[in-house]
């Protein structure tokens, strides 16, 4: 039996943007908008338009596909979005370090139980290491992550499921031992994909994706004073109004991992 086969729930591979931390529409969107200003553009993205642009995962290639539908040139949208891109990545890093970007409601709880009955933590995420690291330092103490895959690691991008199939390897675990929490539809295929079970925490860009084949669908993280609707429980693990790590390990018992 290969190792971590068979017993239980072993790690986590957990998700950043929109599910560690709420950071996509005050967040992200705000600092792509600063950098438009700084260079001159008068391009800027509002909360519904954000929502849209957010199908393509990558902030650089959000930024291609962005001056693509406007009819830019090839090689002049790539030289700007590179440039866009760069310079959003440094406003990001230094509202990450000034605690701009705040973790969302029961993660800090979550991922104080899963440490305590000794499952291991990893990342895996389609945003680049310059914040990443930086953020996940912040708010929850970086050594706390086994192993943390980001765009850099893994260049493909969520739904490819390279990031999660990294975090398995990095971790020596089948994916068997290891489900995944993300937010998102495009999070959610590059876990299946990569044959995790996935637990999907919505958000508020998030809700209305449709979220086939997840195998626990919760509206927030909950707390104990404050539970959380369950919005879809096909196992009927029947999670105590929180994700926490009972539900995780009778996931990983009856879940929908394919190995
Ligand atoms: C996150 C992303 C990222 C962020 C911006 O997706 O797609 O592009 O929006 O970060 P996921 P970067 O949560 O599925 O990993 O600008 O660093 O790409
Ligand atoms: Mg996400």
């Amino acid at each position: 039996m290969a190792p971590g086969e068979g017993q239980g729930l072993q790690a986590v591979v957990l998700d950043v943007d929109g599910t560690l931390v709420d950071s996509e529409r005050d967040g992200h969107r705000v600092a792509f908008n600063r950098a438009f200003e700084e260079a001159g553009l008068e391009d800027r993205w509002d909360v519904e338009l954000y929502g849209e642009l957010l199908a393509v995962t990558g902030g650089d290639r959000r930024l291609n596909a962005y001056f693509e539908q406007r009819g830019m040139a090839e090689d002049e949208r790539r030289e700007l979005a590179g440039r866009l891109h760069a310079r959003k990545t440094e406003i990001f890093t230094a509202m990450a370090r000034e605690g701009e970007i705040t973790p969302r409601p029961g993660v800090g709880e979550l991922l104080d139980e899963l440490e305590a009955a000794d499952v291991r933590l990893s990342v895996a995420t389609t945003g680049s290491r310059a914040w990443v690291r930086p953020l996940l330092d912040r708010l929850f103490g970086l050594e706390r992550f086994e192993t943390i895959v980001t765009s850099e690691e893994a260049p493909e991008r969520k739904p490819d499921p390279s990031a999660h199939r990294m975090a398995l390897e990095n971790l020596g675990l089948p994916a068997s031992a290891a489900p995944a929490v993300e937010d998102s539809l495009n999070g959610l295929q590059a876990a299946m994909a990569a044959g995790l079970a996935c637990v999907v925490v919505v958000n508020d860009y998030t809700r209305e994706q449709g979220f086939d084949g997840a195998d626990l669908v919760l509206d927030g993280f909950g707390r104990p004073d404050d539970p959380v609707a369950v919005l879809a429980d096909p196992h009927h693990l029947d999670p105590p109004g929180r994700l926490d790590v009972e539900t995780l390990r009778r996931l990983v018992i009856r879940g929908g991992s394919s190995g």
